[in-house]
């Protein structure tokens, strides 16, 4: 049981996170959820096309973005997840910060997703102190210099590693197994071969022993792929996702749910019951 504040989750079937981004300068979505009222329309949306989660996002991080301070951050998404309050799905709020994470599961959500892993002062405390989930994701630098030069002796031994540690630091600090999730950070400080290998590899992260999420959806490893720019590829990633879930992640989180579930049922029919 993956346990995400009240809601428990088997993960007997993979589950869908669906991405609102309240960010005027979102990496795909060019700042047309940036008011609040956008931002909720859109979360309700991707609760009808069948999300199970919704992650809360008020900092861009995809390559060359620019940080946002924590009063501008709390202004983008406390608003929207109080105006979601009493939603039939899961509210994750993806944030490296300390205060937003405390600000936005006092208003509601149940999930951080960090792509800090929790390393930042106080972090830790912030979660362990509360009943919710949380998404512990590797990168190399930060979203300003991460693809520079990526650079790794073994990448997958060298993620695992990196996660492997903050498992413990934060299961050392209290936070039960079951409200742990892991990612691999696709496009964090990666080359194309250093996503693939990782893409490759997933299964070796079972090793790790807790439930997986994979964030493919409309990434650049995609467009160099398939020469499609960032607003032509829902077909890349939706393959992308059924590829990571084919190799054992829990959790794709994705901004096209609606086609992403119907990928997903296709597989499902297919597999029956074996997962
Ligand atoms: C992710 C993720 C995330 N990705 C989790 N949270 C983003 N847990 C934000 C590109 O190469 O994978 N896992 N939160 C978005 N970040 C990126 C990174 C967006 C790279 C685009 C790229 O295009």
């Amino acid at each position: 049981m993956f346990s995400c504040g009240k809601s428990k989750f088997d993960l007997a079937r993979p589950l869908v996170m669906g991405i609102v981004n309240v960010t005027p300068d979102s990496f795909s979505d060019g700042g047309r959820h940036a008011s609040t009222a956008a931002a909720i329309a859109h979360a309700h949306r991707l609760v009808e096309d069948g999300a199970d989660i919704l992650d809360i996002g008020g900092e861009s991080t995809r390559p060359g973005a620019a940080a946002v301070n924590e009063q501008e951050e709390l202004d983008r998404i406390l608003p929207v997840i109080e105006g979601l309050r009493g939603i039939s799905v899961s509210i994750s709020i993806d944030t490296c910060k300390p205060g937003v994470m405390r600000a936005a599961l006092a208003a509601g959500a149940s999930m951080v997703n960090d792509i800090n892993a929790l390393q930042a002062a106080g972090a830790l405390d912030v979660v362990a102190s509360s009943d919710a989930a949380v998404c512990l994701m590797h990168k190399q630098g930060t979203p300003q210099t991460m693809q520079q030069q990526p650079q790794y002796q073994d990448v997958v031994a060298e993620v695992i590693a990196f996660l492997r540690e903050r498992i413990a630091a934060v299961e050392a600090a209290g936070i039960a197994r079951n409200r742990i999730v892991i990612d691999p950070g696709f496009g964090f400080g990666k080359t194309l071969a250093h996503n693939l290998e990782l893409l490759r590899q997933l299964p070796a992260f079972h090793v790790l022993g807790v439930p997986l999420l994979a964030g493919l959806s409309r990434k650049s490893m995609l467009g160099v792929i398939s020469g499609r720019e960032v607003d032509e590829r829902l077909a890349a990633s939706v393959a992308a996702s059924l590829l990571a879930l084919q190799r054992g992640a829990a959790i794709v989180r994705v901004h096209d749910v609606r086609e992403t579930v119907d990928a997903l049922k296709i597989w499902q029919a297919v597999n029956g019951s074996e997962r």
